[in-house]
């Protein structure tokens, strides 16, 4: 509905309205949330509403968003600062203030910092969240690298890109004729309605849809073409289809001659790669690779979307660039319908990285750099990859990691070597978690921070392409907490760093991010929904500017030093990687480990998205509960009936590093040689009556499944763990 629908409804109810921005998909999630207007009777936040005028979902809401009200009040929510009194995992907690728990805080870090060197503490933040800025300043002003960053979201596809094309090409769906949707999850991956409503308007228009994933989800539903890959191995189905386009000369000629650097190499080192090869890999039929190959490289208005599932395998560098090499031989770049390089904001809010204090002598201490170290500081900052922190705190190597905050992650969930995990937290000297809800390892923690939903706090304000919106306050904290953002800034004056902090004040704070956009937050906070810019006709071959782009890593190199793609890569080469994309085996698979595959004979994947929750959190929500109850996994019929595996049985999933409880849920539309299952389960639902599953063995953690081998679990440039293995499938009763 729009503002004065909003208000005209308040008014009959007797309630009042807030427009502000959703908080489900995570404070400040990739790529924006949606508009919403929240409905307030007799003090309590009752309902929301999709705000019409917000670009980004247009008056939509998802089940996620309607059900903010059940998760704000929800009984698992933090309501006092806690610290530990009993033992490490016990569970046992007295209650402080707000102001102690900061001053603990504090004392323990400046000691930690004086006894071991400022390295010593991490902060861990996957996901790019609204304050994940102000993390990384806290660190540098600290001075400790360790930002521990991903190894697991977004920030591989961006390197691979950025080293490969000089920007990550986003897809023009609106003009496109054929739309890949590879690895990605356009229907559910929130903020919901924008990649669901360009899917579905691609759709209508009769645009043609290719989705390449192991299962049909909604996406690869209404697709023209499901192309089955088996999980991990796009890579391959990548490679091919370079041999493909390339072998049947479908390329633009002129664009390879004038932007490409290296395609002779290029042609020369994908000829091994036949469909055939690639086949007995991935597992797709040779002529659809060279179908889809074709289909590709002839349709002159062709894009591929990439999501998430290209990332978690150790060829995930080697299958984006790829990916990015037949964008470049089509030409398929910058150009009506294709992917397109994405001109920089004109005017955007001040940046709180610190980047003039990157120096040499801070990236020498990363414990455990998410890329390699000359290639550091990236976008972000500089950043170690978020497993590799936990791990030191276990191996002790470089050295060790002290003192972990994290702030809304749940490291014994969120990352793969869950069982690692959690020996590094029962050792680590000092956790501090900094969440709105229990967390899966919160009874680890010595300090728990309660903090405030965005529907609890007045800022910050939030930016997808094209508008400007402040988070407004809907409701009074329900408890003694403040937003991230406060905690932060008062934990650096504290500590001493109030300079850098604006004296620890968040207003201070909000407008100095705004002051180049001439705005304070309080006028932000006048315009009921925001401030939408207008898009400038679009522009189309920016090669020049684009090949040219300085990256941020000491010494300014270009990303592409030749000002032109880099189909054969120099700079990885000079680096000791492999100058050209090539097939990596994950830790455990068919092909790779074909003697493991009597004893485990599936392979094992998982799914991030899902239409009810966000990553490892909501399952306590009734409403959005009661939608997808248990953790299931997804399994063939054929394979099913061969174990004697009916509908809805639990069953019992093991591979060489641990086994799962979950019921089979038969499923036609999945490769019969593999299963997959939605990655994130621990939580139970006090409401419904449902307990929380284990952690580690005999629970629905899907990350207690896979390898954590130094040497085969990762991509080696971009730390990209992988989430696929082998596994056998049976009743639970059977064993
Ligand atoms: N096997 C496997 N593992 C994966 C993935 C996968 O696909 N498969 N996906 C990976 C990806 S892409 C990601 S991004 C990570 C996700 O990993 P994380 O981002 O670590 O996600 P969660 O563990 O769910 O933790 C999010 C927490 O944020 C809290 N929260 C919500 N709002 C706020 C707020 O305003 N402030 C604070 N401080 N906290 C808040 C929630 O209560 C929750 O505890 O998982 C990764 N791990
Ligand atoms: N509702 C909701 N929305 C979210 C989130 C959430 O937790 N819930 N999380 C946010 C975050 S942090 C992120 S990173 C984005 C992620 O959003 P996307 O980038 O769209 O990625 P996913 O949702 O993980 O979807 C990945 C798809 O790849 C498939 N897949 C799995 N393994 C493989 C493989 O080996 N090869 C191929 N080709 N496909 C594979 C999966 O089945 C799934 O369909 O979503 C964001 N939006
Ligand atoms: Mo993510």
């Amino acid at each position: 509905m729009n503002y004065e629908q909003a208000k005209n409804v308040a008014l009959r109810n007797g309630e009042q309205v807030v427009p502000t921005v959703c908080g489900m998909c995570g404070p400040g999630g990739p790529g924006g949330g949606c508009g919403i207007y929240a409905f307030v009777k007799d003090g309590r936040f009752v309902r929301v509403s999709g705000m019409d005028e917000s670009p980004v979902n247009r008056g939509g809401v998802c089940a996620k968003g309607h059900a903010a009200p059940q998760w704000v009040y929800s009984p698992e929510r933090l309501t006092h600062p806690l610290r530990r009194v009993g033992k490490k995992g016990q569970g046992r907690f007295e209650q402080i203030s707000w102001e102690a728990a900061i001053e603990h805080i504090a004392d323990t870090l400046a000691r930690q910092k004086a006894k071991y060197g400022a390295e010593s503490l991490a902060i861990l933040s996957p996901a790019k969240r609204a304050y994940s800025e102000y993390l990384q300043r806290f660190l540098t002003v600290h001075g400790s690298p360790n930002y521990g960053h991903s190894g697991i979201c977004v920030m591989q596809r961006a390197f691979a890109f950025m080293y490969t094309l000089g920007d990550w090409p986003r897809p023009d769906y609106e003009q496109g004729d054929l739309i890949i949707y590879w690895g990605r999850q356009p229907i559910f991956s929130g903020p919901v309605a924008r990649p669901a409503r360009a899917f579905l308007s691609a759709r209508q228009r009769g645009a043609r849809i290719v989705a390449i994933k192991p299962s049909v989800e909604p996406d690869a539903g209404m697709a023209d073409i499901w192309v089955p890959v088996r999980p991990g191995t796009d890579a391959a189905l990548a490679l091919a289809m370079l041999h493909v386009v390339i072998g049947e000369n479908l390329i633009d000629q002129a664009f390879v001659d004038t932007w490409c650097y290296g395609f002779k190499r290029l042609k020369s080192h994908v000829k091994q790669y036949t469909p055939e090869w690639a086949r007995q890999i991935c597992g797709v039929d040779s002529g659809q690779i060279v179908q889809l190959a074709r289909w590709y490289a002839t349709t002159p208005r062709a894009v591929i979307d990439i999501g998430n599932g290209l990332e978690h395998a150790p060829s995930a560098s080697d299958a984006i660039r790829a990916i990015a090499m037949l964008m470049a031989v089509t030409g398929h770049l910058d150009r009506p319908g294709t992917n397109l390089f994405v001109p920089a904001p004109r005017a955007a809010p001040r940046g709180v990285a610190l980047k003039e204090r990157y120096d040499k002598d801070l990236i020498d201490k990363l414990v455990g750099p998410e890329f390699p170290s000359i290639f550091q500081p990236f976008l972000e900052g500089p950043s170690s990859a978020y497993y590799r922190i936990l791990e030191s705190v276990v191996t002790e190597h470089p050295y060790p990691i002290r003192a972990i905050i994290a702030p809304g992650t749940q490291p014994s969930v969120s990352t793969r070597g869950t069982k690692t995990v959690l020996a590094a937290l029962q050792k680590l000297d000092f956790f501090v978690t900094v969440d709105v809800a229990r967390t899966a390892e919160m009874n680890f923690a010595d300090v728990v921070v309660p903090v405030a939903t965005s529907y609890e706090s007045g800022h910050p304000y939030h930016m997808a392409p094209g508008w400007l919106m402040a988070t407004n306050r809907v409701i009074e904290p329900l408890g003694e907490y403040k937003s991230t953002f406060q905690f932060f800034l008062e934990l650096a004056d504290a500590m001493g760093y109030g300079n850098d902090f604006w004296g620890g004040d968040i207003d201070a704070a909000m407008d100095d991010l705004l002051e180049p956009l001439d705005l304070s937050m309080a006028e932000l906070m006048s315009k009921p929904h925001g401030i939408a810019g207008k898009p400038g006709p679009p522009t189309y071959e920016k090669y020049q500017q684009t090949f040219s782009r300085l990256s941020p890593a000491i010494g300014h190199a270009p990303f592409l030093p030749q000002g032109k793609i880099a189909l054969y890569n120099t700079t990885f080469e000079a680096a000791g990687f492999n100058p050209l994309p090539a097939w990596r085996e994950p830790p455990e698979s068919l092909t790779a480990t074909p003697e493991l595959a009597d004893t485990y004979p599936l392979i094992l994947s998982d799914y991030h998205t899902s239409k009810s929750f966000s990553a490892s959190w909501q399952r306590n929500v009734p409403h959005l509960r009661e939608i997808e109850p248990e953790p299931i996994l997804h399994i063939h019929p054929d394979t099913a009936t061969e174990r004697g595996i009916q509908e809805n049985d639990w069953i019992r999933v093991s591979s060489l590093h641990g086994f799962m409880k979950v019921r089979a849920r038969l499923y036609h539309g999945i490769r019969p040689d593999t299963v997959m299952v939605l990655h994130g389960w621990w939580q139970g639902c006090k409401e419904l009556g449902l307990d929380d599953y284990p952690l580690a063995d005999g629970g629905a953690n899907v990350n207690v499944m896979y390898s954590v081998d130094q040497e085969k679990a990762y991509d080696p440039l971009i730390t990209a763990m992988s989430s696929q293995t082998l596994v056998q499938v049976e009743r639970w009763e059977d064993r």
